[in-house]
């Protein structure tokens, strides 16, 4: 057998259960296949692929809190430490019912690859809770955060680990964990991302995920003789990074006709009205339904089925295994020719395949949504700095580390014969810094 076949069903054997930690380091394995055989026995001498897979250490921990009823709320809190080799942990942290230490774990794989991409020196995490933040009162979010935060901030730090939002976590969240932070340590220091401008955060980090989204994919379809001005674009999800996606595809001239939540989607053929969601997303907390309501002509359905909505271009941007082979094959047979990954690990294998297969442009989540975690390693060096850069100043670096990523994506796909599949490109070119720096730092 050769060693990644061996390391994928040690893995599997070793985390029972964890099916989305398994998808995430088989994709990975599968693509450096070519790098590790030329190299294996090096790599075996030095257990390289057993230290890949295995978190460098997993912190779980309860989380009590009280509700507006007097009642004692438990939830299980979780911090993944996956590998620090070339920087302090990185990555978000989610607040989600669906949450469990194998999401959490396939998550901080991810992040590991993501964050070499960006060139930026940060190790990967990930972190977060099974607690749902969905019609919780601004007082319950913040009790929780707070109970959060007093068992966390033991094991974070500006040099140590540095989280940030993910799923159910943006402004509202970090604020609170911050100010619980600083209450327990006295530090004011960037220990976390995505914090508010007022208190050391970043212009244009609420924008980095879904703007970086689109400098890549607009990168990739130049490279191709393609361009994304007066595409047809359907994008899942209508948080974070569908909002911001959503601004950049349509500045950049492409007609953005769809949006999602966990309930079902829109479709507005004349093209989203951005103001009307962000109200009822960013200010109201609401869901995608009200959009067909205060909009004329947008239909809304409830359920999934937005990917057999009829686009050029397919982005994406709410959650893990969102989009399967069903879904792909529609997407083909309705004429869609690309399809970059807002979210983590949305496409599932068999959809990634058969893009692949069929020669349509792909994106992967570790390149494509790599400007949000970028961004919040600018928020780190603006803060050892103590120095705040305009808006342009870091859409600008946003926009290089973008086009960088692909360049590397697209030339180690080519470096190793399968030229335009960025799947195995992202993976090889994440792979390489991290293997430099954990075989140069020893047995660690
Ligand atoms: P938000 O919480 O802002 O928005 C999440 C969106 O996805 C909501 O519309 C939500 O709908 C939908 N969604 C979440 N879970 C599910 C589910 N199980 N089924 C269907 N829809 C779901 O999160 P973000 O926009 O920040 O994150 C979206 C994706 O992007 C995630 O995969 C995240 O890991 C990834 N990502 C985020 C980055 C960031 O900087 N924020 C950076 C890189 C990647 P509902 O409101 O109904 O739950
Ligand atoms: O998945 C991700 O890259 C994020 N949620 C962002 C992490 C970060 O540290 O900004």
């Amino acid at each position: 057998m050769s060693y990644v076949d061996e390391i994928y069903a040690k893995v599997v054997e070793q985390n029972p259960g964890e099916s989305e930690f398994h998808q995430a380091v088989k994709e990975v394995l599968d693509s450096l296949k070519l790098v590790i055989d030329a190299n294996e026995e090096k790599y075996r001498k030095a257990a390289l692929l057993e230290r890949l897979v295995e978190p460098e250490r997993i912190i779980s921990f309860r989380v009590p809190w009280v509700d507006d009823n007097g009642q004692v709320q438990v939830n299980k809190g979780y911090r993944v430490q996956f590998n620090s080799a070339i920087g302090p942990y990185k990555g978000g942290l989610r607040l989600h019912p669906s949450v469990n230490q194998g999401i959490l774990k396939f998550l901080g794989f991810e992040q590991v690859f993501k964050n070499s991409l960006t060139g930026l020196p940060i190790g990967g995490g990930k972190g977060g809770s099974n607690f749902d933040p969905k019609g919780k009162s601004d007082r319950e979010v913040m009790a929780f955060c707070q109970s959060f935060m007093t068992e966390l901030h033991k094991y974070i730090g500006a040099d140590q680990d540095v989280p940030a939002g993910d799923i159910g976590v943006g402004a509202r969240e970090i604020g609170f964990m911050y100010g619980q932070y600083k209450r327990l340590t006295g530090l004011y220091e960037g220990v976390l991302t995505g914090k508010g401008l007022t208190y050391g955060g970043s212009l244009a980090r609420t924008q980095a995920t879904g703007y970086g989204l689109i400098y890549i994919l607009d990168e990739m379809l130049k490279h191709n003789g393609k361009e994304l001005a007066g595409k047809k674009v359907v994008i899942s999800g209508s948080g974070n990074v569908a909002i911001y996606a959503t601004e950049k595809a349509q500045q950049l001239g492409a007609t953005v006709v769809a949006l999602s939540d966990s309930n079902g989607y829109v479709y507005d053929k004349d093209g989203i009205k951005l103001d009307i969601v962000k109200d009822i997303k960013e200010v109201r907390r609401g869901r995608i339904k009200e959009y067909a309501d205060a909009v004329p002509g947008a239909v809304y359905t409830e359920g999934k089925g937005i990917w057999t909505i009829p686009c050029d271009i397919a982005l994406p941007c709410a959650t893990q295994n969102e989009l399967n082979l069903e879904d792909a094959k529609a997407l083909k047979a309705n004429g869609c020719f690309a399809v970059a990954e807002g979210a983590n690990m949305p496409s599932t294998r068999e959809a990634t395949d058969f893009f692949l297969e069929n020669k349509m442009l792909f994106m992967p989540g570790k390149a494509a949504n790599a400007g949000g975690v970028a961004t919040s390693a600018l928020e780190m060096s603006q803060n050892s700095q103590r120095l705040a850069w305009t808006f342009d100043e870091v859409d600008a670096k946003l926009k290089d580390i973008m086009v960088n990523i692909y360049a590397k994506a697209a030339a180690a796909a080519e470096k190793y014969g399968v030229p335009g599949n960025y799947v195995a490109g992202a993976n090889i070119a994440g792979f390489e810094k991290v293997v430099d720096a954990m075989m140069a730092q020893g047995i660690v």
